[in-house]
């Protein structure tokens, strides 16, 4: 049975969900991101892309390049609540899904072109499902493996369709720049074009000595076999989120504690939304303050009992605040809640106080999903 591997890749994503659910934005310049002046630029719009906005441009050159743009905030309960929704279409076509971020997944579709006329119409159906639903467009890339899949689906955004037969993988990769080869950054392209090589067909013509000599033993392997199209990594399907996290730079760097306390309490109430949201608890909470001069600090502690409640959450990250000797102004706060619990652990735990809590959360929860999650805020 030919192995298939595919990616699916949303388009423009955080900025498509906002162009799909307001008609004005259509067509337009969009960027989402951090507006204060030392945000960051999260996705722009492909209308925005043109100006030359990309991800992580400070969004102080996106707004120069290009101020006739709609500017949004991130509105991450929504873009969590689509992303859910486009996974459980992924999953009505393969058991194999392995979520990468929100907005893509690898699936292992072999032997599903016996079920499909081939596979190419497999992922056509796949794309036309997800528009279909979700009014979203994504991008696919089918092949061989995960390596070539990725990049496939990358090749023709948006709304990009590339299949890579098997014997065709050669062809395929001859000509892509060597960038895209998974573990090769600015430093080992740097030191490749150095020796005169710059894309993938380059490499599987070039010395291995020379290789070996420049990268190291183990970079050079590695690099010939994906060059050469190798690449078995399996499809993980039993993919969870390790941790939740929320953090937030201010406008300007902060002094004061209770300024600081009180940005605390809202990544709290965002952190444990996010966590019931997806019927996590954790144990560990990690609070990560970031001062003016960069230098970044991270403090932990661990429950006996696994939680998702905003108030203990807030509390245990107020202790580790406490404790910090503030020695100047704060730049970034975050808030990490880690080491996840199964169900069957957490009933061990539970408490009145947690079944009271939880009754709580459940009426706040439910106004935050009806009407955003600025709709009600504890203060401090
Ligand atoms: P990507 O898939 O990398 O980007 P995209 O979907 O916006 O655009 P495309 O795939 O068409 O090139 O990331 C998915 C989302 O993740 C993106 O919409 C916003 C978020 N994101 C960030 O918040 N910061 C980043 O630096 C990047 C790259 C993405
Ligand atoms: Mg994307």
């Amino acid at each position: 049975m030919k192995r298939w591997i595919m990616h699916v890749d949303m388009d423009a994503f955080f900025a498509a969900v906002e162009q799909r659910d307001n008609e004005e934005l259509r067509g337009k310049p969009v960027i989402i991101g951090g507006l204060s002046a030392r945000g960051v630029v999260s996705t722009a719009s492909y209308e925005a892309r043109t100006f030359g906005i990309h991800s992580a441009m400070p969004m102080a050159e996106a707004l120069r390049r290009c101020p006739q743009a709609v500017f949004l905030p991130c509105n991450h309960v929504k873009y969590e609540q689509v992303s859910a929704e486009f996974m459980e279409i992924l999953r009505t076509y393969s058991p194999l899904v392995e979520p990468l971020s929100l907005d893509e997944a690898f699936l292992d579709v072999s032997g599903m072109d016996y079920l499909y006329k081939n596979i190419a119409e497999l992922g056509r159906t796949i794309k036309k499902e997800i528009k279909k639903n979700l009014n979203l467009t994504v991008s696919i890339g089918i092949a061989p493996n995960k390596f070539i899949a990725k990049i496939a689906s990358d090749i023709k955004k948006p709304n990009g369709f590339v299949v890579v037969n098997h014997h065709l993988v050669d062809d395929f990769l001859r000509n892509i720049p060597i960038g895209r080869l998974w573990g090769v950054g600015k430093v080992t392209a740097r030191i490749l074009s150095q020796l005169g090589i710059y894309k993938i067909g380059d490499i599987i013509k070039a010395d291995d000595l020379l290789l070996r000599k420049y990268l190291g033993q183990k970079c050079a392997f590695d690099l010939k076999q994906l060059a050469q199209g190798l690449d078995n990594r399996e499809v993980h399907s039993d993919y969870q989120p390790k941790s939740i996290s929320n953090e937030v730079t201010f406008p300007e760097d902060v002094a004061d504690v209770n300024e600081i306390l009180s940005e605390l309490l809202v990544l709290a109430q965002k952190v444990g939304f996010r966590l019931r949201s997806s019927n996590f608890r954790g144990r560990t909470i990690t609070l990560k303050v970031r001062f003016a001069c960069f230098q970044t600090i991270t403090r932990s502690v661990t429950l006996a009992g696994a939680t998702c409640y905003d108030d203990v959450i807030y509390d245990e990250v107020k202790n580790l605040f406490c404790k910090i000797k503030l020695y100047e102004p704060v730049r970034l706060v975050g808030i990490t809640v880690s080491n996840f619990v199964t169900v069957d652990q957490i009933s061990l735990f539970d408490n009145t106080g947690d079944k009271k809590r939880q009754a709580v959360s459940e009426a706040i929860d439910k106004l935050k999903l009806r009407f955003g999650e600025q709709v009600i805020h504890r203060g401090l």
